[in-house]
């Protein structure tokens, strides 16, 4: 077992943090090759203890933090969408480029044509820029293939990337994003296609965790959604939902009534969404640097959210139209300053509600014995400074299931 000394836990981080001997300050954390066995002060470590500890690690007063989870990303694309951003720049609507067959559909179109080990290289090094800054997990959607091979490629890469690398991803089916143009004006059959003959490939494979659909005037309407999520929930995986993005179409409430882990984006939330959200303990997921990136005016409900005690994480949303983030700890910072969220909340946003949004909250998230040693250490004091700092990474140590991973040396 290793013991991890000379932390700072922050008391502001305690209600996320179980605190086994109360006795002292708490600055310990002892771990197995998985799991965390003790959390407490080093002064009132017992004999029996020691006596299984094989390496020390001082930490000379870093803060640490729960791994972070960024759980909701659509890392993995082909080329980039520079172009668009300078025509969106000179006046040109997100909503008009993608209407006029830009937008997702270009990006459809570069991820069709990139090879396999392509897709993997490129998403792999975008990958380095969340485990050199203390992400654990993290969320990766297809949803730029849209036929039976580019999404089946997609996952692949997804499945791969879980395979190879220390940290947890979760791989969710995104066939629903936008209509491609193989089915224009004909959204319905696309649906049954995906509920035909990708679905049941995806799910023989188990390439999937969970299946997500974007509901909005520009992708799927409320009936069609509900009919793919009907068959993903039969077909054993866990459901998340974009909507409330553009419009309040009503798709959260619909999503969450059968039983989705989270809705996402929310900005044109309602108040019966909200209530259906409070009803199912549905996470909701806040995705401010789109919000940002997208010059939106609409802000997400926080305040009602908050009132009604709904979970609130918070992701990067990375995607190469509307948030084309290399930095994931921005969200927190922006989720600070355009959503108001007080840092603790940013914080959570990005750890125990963040595996909350994936069903994955009784394993990793939070400082609690039997739960993942999934860690963060920090050269920071306090954890508003993961919100303060803009850009630059302050990740000292990151901690995987029991791994240390000094990024120092
Ligand atoms: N909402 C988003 O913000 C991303 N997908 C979605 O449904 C944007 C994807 C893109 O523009 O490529
Ligand atoms: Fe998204």
């Amino acid at each position: 077992m290793i013991l991890l000394k000379n932390l700072n836990i922050e008391p502001c981080l305690q209600s996320d943090v179980h605190i086994i001997d109360d006795k002292g300050i708490p600055d310990s954390i002892i771990i197995d090759q998985q799991h965390i066995q003790w959390v407490g002060s080093s002064t009132h470590l017992t004999a029996e203890l020691k006596e299984n500890i094989t390496k020390e690690i001082d930490f000379q007063g870093r803060l640490v933090t729960p791994g972070l989870i960024d759980c909701h990303t659509h890392l993995i694309f082909g080329g980039n969408r520079a172009e668009e951003y300078q025509q969106r720049l000179s006046g040109i609507s997100y909503e008009t480029i993608a209407r006029q067959g830009g937008g997702i559909l270009s990006t459809v179109e570069a991820t069709r044509k990139a090879s396999e080990e392509k897709l993997f290289e490129d998403s792999t090094k975008r990958l380095m820029n969340w485990l050199n800054s203390g992400f654990t997990g993290i969320e990766i959607k297809s949803g730029y293939g849209l036929n039976q091979q580019a999404e089946l490629k997609m996952l692949r890469v997804a499945d791969k990337i879980a395979k190879q690398f220390p940290l947890h991803v979760e791989r969710t089916l995104l066939a629903a994003h936008t209509l491609p143009p193989e089915f224009k004006g004909r959204a319905e059959e696309y649906i049954n296609w995906i509920i035909g003959s990708l679905l049941p490939e995806v799910v023989s494979n188990n390439l999937a965790d969970a299946v997500d659909v974007f509901c909005e005037t520009v992708g799927f309407n409320l009936t069609q959604s509900k009919k793919l999520l009907l068959a993903a929930r039969e077909a054993g995986l866990k459901l998340k939902i974009h909507a409330e993005q553009l419009s309040d179409s009503q798709g959260t409430r619909m999503a969450t009534e059968l039983g989705a882990l989270s809705s996402d984006h929310l900005e044109y939330l309602s108040l019966s969404g909200i209530k259906s959200m409070q009803t199912n303990s549905t996470t909701a997921v806040l995705l401010p640097v789109a919000y940002y990136f997208l010059s939106e005016t609409q802000l997400p409900p926080v305040q009602a959210l908050r009132e009604a005690g709904i979970a609130i994480a918070i992701a990067s949303d990375a995607n190469p139209g509307s948030s084309p983030v290399l930095s994931p700890l921005l969200t927190m910072n922006m989720a600070t300053t355009l959503f108001k969220l007080t840092p603790q909340e940013a914080l959570r946003g990005m750890t125990i509600n963040a595996a909350k949004a994936l069903g994955l909250e009784k394993q990793t998230g939070s400082i609690e014995v039997g739960k993942l040693a999934d860690l963060a250490i920090w050269d920071l004091q306090h954890p508003a400074e993961l919100s303060y700092w803009i850009g630059g990474n302050p990740c000292h140590t990151r901690i995987y299931q029991g791994e240390v991973f000094n990024l120092t040396a």
